[in-house]
């Protein structure tokens, strides 16, 4: 019979303690909170099909470091997939790809000052070099990333 003593027996109970059976598997991510009426849709279809996720604001081009920490940290907190908005110069979802292997899943927003309906978006997104993938959905669509997001985890 093994003999177990009260250190050994308590390292697994700590361990199962720190599993948070609430962590989300899917982070919403957004360039500006200008974004969120759009974005709020993903999180909305996600609610919706009881995939937990997390909203976070953080720029690419104005906050980079915040950007890498979180795309870095994703994969180690439980998130599964990240869907990443932004307008204009859409940066966020390739930089976020640029920092994980996770599926990244980008949506081309309009804003205030887009060129051409969101065009500019949607070719920051869509065009990412070789090797460093971004699904894209339709423009100001994150309903569609939600479900794309859904697949991907085949819930
Ligand atoms: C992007 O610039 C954001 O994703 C947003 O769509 C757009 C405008 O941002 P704000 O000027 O409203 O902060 O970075």
């Amino acid at each position: 019979m093994t003999e177990h003593s009260p250190e050994t027996l308590a390292q697994p109970t700590a361990a199962f303690e720190e599993l948070d059976v609430d962590a989300p598997v899917v982070g919403i991510l957004m360039g500006s909170k200008s974004d969120m009426p759009a974005m709020e849709r993903a999180e909305q279809e996600l609610a919706d099909r009881s995939i937990r996720s997390e909203v976070r604001v953080m720029s690419a081009h104005r906050e980079p470091d915040k950007v890498a920490d979180y795309a870095r940290n994703a994969r180690l907190r439980g998130i599964k997939v990240i869907i990443a908005g932004a307008g204009l110069s859409a940066a966020l979802p390739g930089v976020v790809a640029a920092h994980t292997d996770l599926p990244v899943i980008g949506v081309p927003l309009t804003s205030r000052t887009s060129v051409a309906g969101g065009l500019d978006a949607l070719l920051s997104i869509a065009q990412m070099p070789p090797g460093v993938p971004v699904a894209c959905v339709g423009v100001d669509n994150a309903r569609n990333a939600a479900v794309l997001a859904a697949r991907i985890l085949e819930i």
